[in-house]
């Protein structure tokens, strides 16, 4: 008999111990049980859920045959195995992932409770630990409650130019009688709110809720909170901030940028008693408000202003005395579709301890957290009623260390905290966040000291999902810069930057990236409302904006931007096994892409771009974008190549959804483009591609229009052109976003590793050797017009990520959602190690080898129910041992064949340690 011994297995940030100590027919096991890739979905939006979970084992080669699921309307229910709601019986099935609710019809407010149980080739498990997800306000009747608000600023606001509105404070009593059996909270909260019951906070979501075009859909959070109430007197306290709701910049440009309206909210209280009652508490008229506390103004570009000297001690709880306060009032609904948020909220995901604070001038200091980073400063203070303490955000310090505010445009970033005195004091903004490394602190009594002082990092809670790691520390710098830079940039919708005046959620920023984020951060259901956000800003003849939700009035009907809106479903089907998205949007991005071939496309090249390869290294430092025409690509070659590509996606999509016709059209098109473009642009005699670029060569080999005799001539030019640049990068946005992949799958990693591991200009490297410590919005950051200059863009990043993960660590996915794997790290001479892992939704993958003179050695995790093809570098499969054996002897591994000087083996799931001695 087999002893198992201790499981560790990192999973959604926290860690799960099963320590399992028992025989040989207890190491087949069940975790992760989630409800629409949630872990703990309360009130979702749909009535048809999709189930999924991780089948654990120490047994290689495990599969899934057939499972049960048990679905209970209670908990005693799904204890005693009566699966009310839903018994699937035993299902033969190999699908864990994903699986479609068939019980009863669950209907708004339903309750489940669920367990699995699975049949594998290996062995039975027994029934998962239960799990339960409960169903939303599915109907519009279903709400009884009324928007309240208030539709003007007071004396103490200004709805100018830079607004400056005071936080919203409503309360309302209410009692409730004994035998409370299970209270839930409904609210929408715009732009942004905190909610309180009987004076507790209620949920640890921050800057709740995700940001929407509020005229299209807003979403509502749902929360238990039977603890949080009692009998007789009961208080609800609600504060709202002005998020995107009410725009940071009102009046400003009409044009461009889009209003909603004042703050407002609505809230539903359903109280369900032992003996069958139900009460509901709604907003309405009845409740009270006032707009003179101590949040004085907030205003996402400008900071906030907190005045404790106005607080309102108890105004949450019972017994407040409000009769100073105002009348609530009725007002419009925002005009958007009520919807469940059915993505992760933001939270304070990190604290960060400031490395130094020093002193400027009189009253002044500089406190430096040594990490640039998206959140705030909280801070702990002592001093007498009225003090002020302000604070200035900025990522970069002038030579006299001074903050460096110039790229930050009118964005004031000032936070403002008013001691009400005597007792220590701690505080920070709520409603705001800022983009920075340097705080400014002036006004402080006394001497600060650091440990006064926290940075919290504020982003989606998106669980950290793999993890890379290189022998080369430059390379490991630039991972952990670009790390910091996504989850900077992850504020319920992707955002170009965390700090100036802008923060808009360019599409063409993630194209690419998005894929490479997918392999850090469980960004699935955050990247498919970010889809129905693109959806949703699509004008009726089928433009797409490059910013959505579309807060800036960008329609400038390009295919490279809002082509991101195919690229991103793409990424959800292959890397999460979500066809959802594409079935929802198909339509829609068919519109947009019939819509632009129409309109702009003659004789099959695409006559219209916007921003060209945007941000390629300029001639001169001071530059923002390159004048000279030889460092530029044409944009109509651009714009025809993603044409191209897109229409790829397409026809692909629609086989998928079982279109025969829509496939057989966008393939016609690809046709018809190739020959246009190729006689457009390509010179037949050198090989090359209109004005000889990396990108305009690229794009065409990479997505396929290159004649296949010609392919290896145009990579040469690529290389040619590279070697030129001193083997530097010489590509923007566009460019970037196949470039390690292109040249890779050419046969040059080691170029690609020569680009992404220099330091000298222009490269990542070299921002991170000029003290960066998230990635540049330009490669001359240190050096160009602050006009636009952000030191905490993502865009520039292209597939590096992708790269790192697929190639470097050779974690593939070769069909949706790693089911199979594809194994095949490119060997790099001048690279010894990688450990880099992936949770997958079947369970963590595992990479980590040495490559050096002596040998390979690589050890490998495949999760159960999935499967791999490895390619081990060797000359022959006998070269090639695992755990110490010869392959032929290790009854799991398949060998398949030979090829470019690696042993293609196929493994199914376990632990395995190749080795091959040089
Ligand atoms: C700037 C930013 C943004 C980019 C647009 C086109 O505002 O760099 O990230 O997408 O331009």
């Amino acid at each position: 008999m087999k002893r198992i011994f201790t499981y560790l297995i990192l999973l959604a940030g926290f860690i799960l111990y099963g320590s399992i100590n028992c025989y040989a027919d207890a190491h087949i096991g069940l975790q992760n049980l989630k409800c629409e890739m949630l872990s703990n979905p309360s009130g979702i939006g749909t009535a048809k859920p999709r189930l999924s979970w991780q089948i654990t084992s120490d047994i290689r080669n495990t599969n899934q045959v057939a499972y049960q699921i048990l679905v209970a309307s209670t908990p005693e229910k799904l204890t005693a195995g009566q699966g009310d709601l839903w018994d699937s019986h035993k299902v033969n099935s190999a699908e864990s992932i994903m699986v479609n609710y068939a019980g009863k019809p669950l209907g708004s407010r339903a309750a489940c409770y669920w367990k699995v149980r699975v049949w594998t080739n290996n062995g039975v498990t027994t029934w998962s630990k239960p799990a339960t997800w409960s169903v939303g306000l599915l109907n519009p009747a279903d709400w009884k409650a009324k928007w309240i608000g208030c539709d003007r600023g007071f004396a103490w606001d200004s709805v100018s130019k830079f607004s400056r509105l005071s936080a919203r404070y409503y309360r309302h009593q209410f009692d409730l009688k004994s035998g409370i059996k299970k209270a839930t909270a409904y609210i929408v909260g715009l732009g942004h709110y905190e909610l309180y019951m009987n004076g507790q906070p209620i949920g640890d979501q921050v800057l709740a809720e995700p940001p929407t075009d509020y005229t299209q859909s807003v979403k509502y959070n749902t929360f238990d909170v039977t603890a949080n109430l009692k009998q007789g007197g009961n208080t609800i306290g609600t504060v709202l901030g002005n998020g995107r709701y009410f725009t940071m910049r009102p009046k400003y440009k009409p044009k461009k940028i889009k209003e909603f309206g004042f703050p407002k909210m609505l809230l539903q209280l359903e109280v369900e008693y032992t003996d069958g009652t139900k009460q509901t508490i709604i907003s309405d008229n009845n409740w009270h408000f006032t707009a003179d506390g101590p949040i004085r103004t907030n205003n996402e570009y400008d900071g906030e202003e907190y005045d404790a000297t106005k607080e309102f001690p108890g105004w949450n709880n019972a017994g407040f005395n409000d009769n100073k306060w105002l009348k609530a009032e009725l007002v419009e609904a925002p005009g958007g579709k009520i919807e469940a948020q059915m993505n992760e909220p933001i939270k304070v995901m990190d604290t960060i301890k400031p490395i130094s604070v020093k002193q400027l001038k009189d009253n002044v200091w500089i406190l430096d957290l040594g990490q640039n980073m998206a959140g705030w400063l909280r801070l702990r203070v002592k001093g007498n009623r009225g003090n002020k303490v302000t604070l200035r955000y900025a990522e970069t310090l002038q030579a006299s260390g001074e903050l460096y505010v110039a790229n930050l445009r009118d964005a004031k970033v000032t936070d403002v905290y008013t001691l009400k005195g005597g007792a220590e004091e701690t505080w920070h903004p709520v409603f705001v966040y800022h983009g920075f490394r340097y705080v400014e602190i002036s006004g402080y009594p006394g001497k600060p000291e650091l440990g006064d002082f926290e940075g919290q990092v504020v982003y989606d809670a998106l669980p950290t999902i793999g993890r890379f790691e290189t022998s080369n520390d430059i390379v490991n710098k630039i991972y952990h810069n670009a790390y910091w830079g996504i989850l900077s940039n992850y504020k319920g919708m992707p955002v170009d930057c965390p700090q100036r005046n802008e923060r808009m959620p360019w599409l063409g920023d993630r194209a690419v990236g998005s894929l490479g984020e997918s392999f850090v951060f469980a960004n699935g259901n955050f990247y498919a409302k970010w889809l129905d956000d693109i959806a949703q800003s699509q004008k009726a003849d089928g433009s797409i904006p490059d910013v959505a939700p579309a807060y800036w009035n960008y329609y400038s009907n390009n295919m490279t931007w809002p082509g991101t809106y195919i690229l991103v479903a793409d990424m959800l089907y292959r890397q999460f096994a979500d066809q959802a998205p594409i079935e929802k949007h198909y339509a829609s991005m068919k519109k947009w892409i019939d819509y632009m071939r129409v309109k702009y496309m003659k004789n099959n090249i695409v006559t219209k771009d916007k921003y060209g390869d945007w941000c390629v290294p300029p001639e001169s430092p001071e530059l923002i974008h390159a004048k000279d025409s030889s460092l530029n690509t044409d944009g109509q070659l651009i714009a025809t190549a993603y044409y191209y590509h897109l229409s790829g996606l397409m026809q692909k999509f629609a086989t998928m959804l079982h279109k025969p016709a829509d496939a057989q059209f966008f393939g016609t098109i690809k046709q018809n483009i190739s020959k246009a473009f190729n006689d457009k642009y390509f010179d037949r005699t050198t090989s090359k591609y209109s004005n000889n670029t990396v990108t305009a060569n690229l794009l065409p080999l990479y997505f396929g229009i290159t004649p296949t005799a010609h392919k290896q001539a145009v990579f040469k030019n690529i290389v040619a052109k590279i070697n030129e640049a001193h083997d530097h990068i010489s590509t923007g946005v566009i460019g970037t976003q196949w470039l390690m992949r292109g040249l890779t799958e050419f046969g040059r990693p080691d170029l690609a590793w020569k680009i992404a591991s220099n330091t000298t200009y222009p490269s990542w490297g070299y921002m991170a050797g000029r003290g960066a410590t998230t990635i540049w919005e330009l490669w001359n950051g240190d050096t160009a017009n602050p006009a636009m200059n952000s030191r905490n863009h993502i865009m520039l990043l292209g597939d590096l990520i992708a790269w790192f993960y697929q190639d470097i660590a050779g974690i593939k996915t070769s069909n949706a959602g790693f089911k199979q794997l594809i194994m095949q790290p490119a060997i790099i001479n001048v690279l010894d190690s990688v450990n880099a892992s992936y949770q997958t939704a079947y369970g963590t993958v595992r990479s980590n080898y040495t490559s050096t003179k002596s040998g390979f050695k690589w050890h490998v995790i495949v999760p159960p129910n999935s499967s791999a093809l490895v390619y081990v570098p060797a000359k022959n499969m006998d070269e090639v041992t695992e755990g110490g054996a010869k392959i032929s002897t290790v009854k799991e591994i398949k060998p398949v064949k030979m090829q470019n000087g690696r042993a293609v083996l196929s493994i199914g799931s376990g632990n395995y340690d190749f080795e091959v001695k040089y």
